[in-house]
Formats: C-alpha cells, structure tokens, sequence
C-alpha cells in the first residue's frame, strides 16, 4: 500500500528529533558511557523506590534500580519490555494478518501514548489536511468530534443503527466517489472511517463480526483507512469477543486504538495504537516534540502488574470487570424500565458504559439536563453534543452506569421520568 496517499501535509515535514532516544541506544544504555542524552541524573532525584497495594492484598514492589528507569526518560513508543507484552496480547487477542509482513508493507507495529485519546488525536494530525473528507458515525464522542472539527475536514455521516454502521447504508453514502477515480469525493479525498466498534460512545452499540467484514470490503473497494477506536473491547458483556477490524487487515489499513483507561486505571493514562508501521512510525514523530512518551512511572506500574498478572492472570482481571459493569448495566436497565417505559425508547448495550435514552415528547434535552435535572441532583448529558452538527436540537440524553448504585439509578430515573412528564406537558 501506498501509505503516502494517505499523509497530511503537516505529517509529510515532520522530521526525526535527533535528542530522542532510539530503541537500540536504550537497550545498550548500561554498557556505554553516556555522553550523548541531555537526561537528566536519576541519582539527583527524590524518589527512591516505592510499593503498590494491590486490592487483592499483594504487592508491587518498585525498587530502587526499577524506579530509576521508571523515573527517567524512555523511548518514544514505550518501554520495551512493555511492547512485547503487548504485542503478544495483540498476538493473541487479534492475530493481525500484517504481523509478518515487511514493515514497508504494513507491519503490524505498537505505540503507547499517553492514553488511547492522544494517540487518535495524533492520528488525525497525520492524516488530515483541510477539506479532506471523514466518515463518522453518529452519534459519536465529543472528544472525537472536537478532535476533528478544527482540522477543517468534511465530517461525513456513516448511517447506523442499533448494531453500528449499516454496511449497505455506508455502500449508498460511498457511491458518491467514483471508483474509477478512488477517493475523490467533491475534489477531496476520503482518508477515513472512524468507529467504536463495541459499547459506542453514546450509542451503545457494537458492530457484528458480519458488518465489520462488509465494511473492511468496502474500505478495499473505495481506498481508504479504519480507524478501530475500542476503549470498550474488554467490556463486552457476552461470552466470546467480536473479531476487530485488526484481525480481518490483509491491507495494513486499520490503525486499532486501545486503552487500559476502563479496566486498569483511566488515570495512568496508557493507552496503545497498532497499526501498519509507516504510519504508526509518523504518530512517533509527533510524539517526539509533544509529550516525548506517555510516562515512564505508569508504564512500568503496568508492566509490573502484567509481569505479576500474566497473560491469563489480565484476561481473567478483564473478564472480572466486564462482569462488575454487566451488572450495573442490568441494575440500570431495571431502573430504565420500572420508571422510563412510555416514556423513553433505549436500546439494551452489549457492551460498554452507555444507555442512549430518546426522550419521547421533547425534541431538545439541553435545556431540561443543564437545567431542572441538574438542580433536581441528576447529572445527565444532553444528546446535542454528540452530533456531528452540535447545534441542532436533540431529543437523546446519555447516561452512564459506571458509577451510580442500582439505588442511585433508581432515584435518578424516577426524577427523570417526573421531569419528562414536566416537560412534556
Ligand atoms: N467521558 C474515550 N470517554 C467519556 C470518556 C471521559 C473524563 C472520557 C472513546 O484512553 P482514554 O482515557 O484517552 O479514552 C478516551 C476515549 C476515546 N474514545 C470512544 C471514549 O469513550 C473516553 C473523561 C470525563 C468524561 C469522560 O464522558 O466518555
């Protein structure tokens, strides 16, 4: 493939940091004098080491030599232990066709980032210029579409339902770019399709193993990128996970986004991008003159944890954690139904942290949520923000079941539901 197709102007002038320490000099670090790295002396700082509680009452011990690496500078992508470890549960996990491929050709490659938000972030910095085109499915995540809005690019629905993007629905929307003359649409080229394929962010929804297949044969067929943004992977709530999009890329045209932000710590921040070498080796670029890498410290807490843990140890910690959030999706959705019926429509989340709740006989809930939700102690989030035109009217609210007890969700629905009764008089 020819990644170059794909690069935004400002991706194409990045140039190497020469200070940035490269993989081979951090694994030689011990047995050369160093003269070269402006780092600083781990014997001048304060900290010396440092033990973790587990809350299963064991320990990680960081002593005084770790914490030395843990409180210094590391590559770019990461520690290197870390990416391995990664790289297997990738292995095992996805077991990307582009694993054995020639980096040039799309080699599966890793890069951790300061959690999996940065990293997107950095991916739409590389591959947007102004006027290109996205397709988006909508409803979609904030943080993505304010992300993307002042990159100046053309913000292109991907029609969905309750099951994601309708592959049938997304070939009608392509069919606007002639093949024949791939990927220009209006002048413009299409880089790519974004999506949370399980447990959306709003919606809710989780793409079928079938969807995804029509979709990756339509990226083949229109030319351009995928990008698998799936902080919810490990929140599936049925008995076996959907393949990813990473496990179907014969191309080395998905850049798969992970994060260990709901199942380890969201304020670690450790997140990983894989993808296809070429690009993933441009995110680095960036990275090397923005946060340099995502912190030493938390990535060695995490590889201590995974050392301690396991492969096995992590999956069955995962499995553990979609349980505990099953539940607390079931204890909402008994709430959902004792006060909302009539009232609301939802649709029943197979994965993830989100009900995607239409109020029925509101058309906007900006001014209800912001307003007598609020005083009357609920905490909600008006649909509006989640659309690709933030400024219409909306009738969706979002809430989330990751933190109330089936008590407070309970409560809260019940005040809901006077409210809607309120306004919809
Ligand atoms: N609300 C997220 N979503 C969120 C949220 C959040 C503070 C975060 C999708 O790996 P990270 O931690 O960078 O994850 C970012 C991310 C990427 N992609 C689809 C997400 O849902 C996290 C943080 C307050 C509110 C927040 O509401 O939905």
């Amino acid at each position: 493939m020819d990644y170059s197709q794909f690069i935004s102007s400002i991706s194409a002038a990045r140039q190497p940091n020469p200070v940035r320490i490269s993989s081979k000099l951090a694994k030689k670090m011990s047995s050369v004098i160093m003269l070269s790295g402006g780092m600083p002396n781990p014997d001048s700082f304060p900290i010396k080491a440092a033990s973790i509680s587990l809350v299963d009452g064991t320990t990680l011990e960081i002593r005084e030599q770790l914490m030395k690496r843990a409180l210094q500078y590391c590559p770019t992508n990461g520690i290197h232990e870390l990416l391995s470890w990664l790289e297997d549960l990738q292995m095992k996990l996805h077991n990307p066709p582009t694993a054995k491929y020639a980096p040039e050709k799309g080699q599966m490659k890793i890069c951790i980032t300061a959690g999996s938000l940065d990293g997107i972030n950095k991916v739409f910095d590389m591959l947007l210029n102004p006027g290109d085109n996205v397709l988006v499915d909508e409803p979609n995540f904030p943080g993505i579409l304010s992300g993307l809005r002042p990159l100046g690019c053309n913000i292109i629905k991907a029609p969905s339902d309750q099951h994601g993007i309708i592959p049938n629905a997304l070939k009608e929307v392509l069919s606007q770019w002639r093949t024949d003359n791939v990927h220009k649409f209006q002048g413009k080229t299409l880089k790519f399709l974004y999506t949370v394929p399980n447990g959306g962010n709003p919606s809710g929804s989780s793409l079928t193993a079938e969807r995804k297949k029509e979709i990756y044969q339509l990226a083949r067929e229109y030319n351009f990128l995928i990008i698998e943004d799936d902080p919810y992977y490990f929140l599936q709530f049925g008995k076996t996970k959907a393949p990813s999009f990473l496990s179907m890329d014969v191309d080395g045209r998905v850049i798969r986004c992970d994060s260990f932000s709901k199942v380890i710590s969201s304020g670690l921040r450790v997140g990983y991008l894989t993808g296809p070498a070429p690009l993933i080796d441009r995110v680095i670029l960036h990275l090397q003159v923005s946060t340099m890498q995502a912190s030493s410290f938390t990535q060695i807490i995490v590889l201590q944890l995974f050392e301690k843990w396991g492969q096995k140890g992590f999956l069955e910690h995962t499995d553990r954690v979609a349980e505990f959030y099953k539940k607390q999706r079931d204890a909402m959705l008994a709430a959902a139904d004792k006060w909302l019926k009539g009232l609301a429509n939802w649709y029943i989340p197979n994965a993830g942290l989100f009900l995607w709740i239409k109020i029925k006989g509101v058309s906007d809930t900006h001014q209800m949520v912001t307003g007598k939700a609020l005083d009357r102690g609920v905490a909600l989030l008006p649909g509006k923000g989640f659309m690709i035109n933030g400024t219409e009217p909306c009738p969706y609210v979002r809430v989330s079941f990751s933190f109330a007890s089936p008590d407070e969700m309970d409560q809260a629905f019940q005040k809901l539901a006077e409210l809607i009764k309120e306004e919809s008089e």
